[in-house]
């Protein structure tokens, strides 16, 4: 009788599983934003301000339909204090950068300046 529920319960859970893989291009695992993670959204960058420690990897997912870039500095100056995003983010693309000082790192989107960020590195 046992067996017999665990073969049910698995069965349950293979199919919300499949379900889950269906529901469009979001990675279905990861359906809340992480520590050290950034979320473009249309409203902005999600977190705004992100405060990590030093050596630490901050990912930003783009959650919009719309293109969009992570570029270091501020809008029409660009500074090389980390590593930019080589090109647009499409929806579901990421990019990562890791942080090795402590300091402010301002970031916008060049194609939509009046979204910035900054990481503060502690
Ligand atoms: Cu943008």
């Amino acid at each position: 009788m046992r067996r017999f529920k665990n073969v049910r319960l698995l069965a349950l859970l293979l199919l919300a599983a499949l379900l889950l893989i269906r529901c469009g291009t979001e990675n279905p695992f990861q359906p809340t934003r992480g520590d050290n993670e950034v979320w473009i959204q249309a409203a902005g960058f999600d977190p705004k301000e992100l405060t990590v420690t030093a050596g630490t990897t901050v990912t930003w997912t783009n959650k919009d339909a719309t293109d969009h870039d992570v570029t270091s500095g501020t809008p029409g100056n660009f500074t090389t204090a980390f590593q930019s995003s080589p090109l647009p983010l499409h929806q579901g693309e990421t990019h990562s950068a890791t942080f090795s000082k402590s300091g402010r790192f301002p970031y916008y989107c060049q194609k939509h300046t009046s979204k910035v960020g900054t990481i503060v590195v502690q």
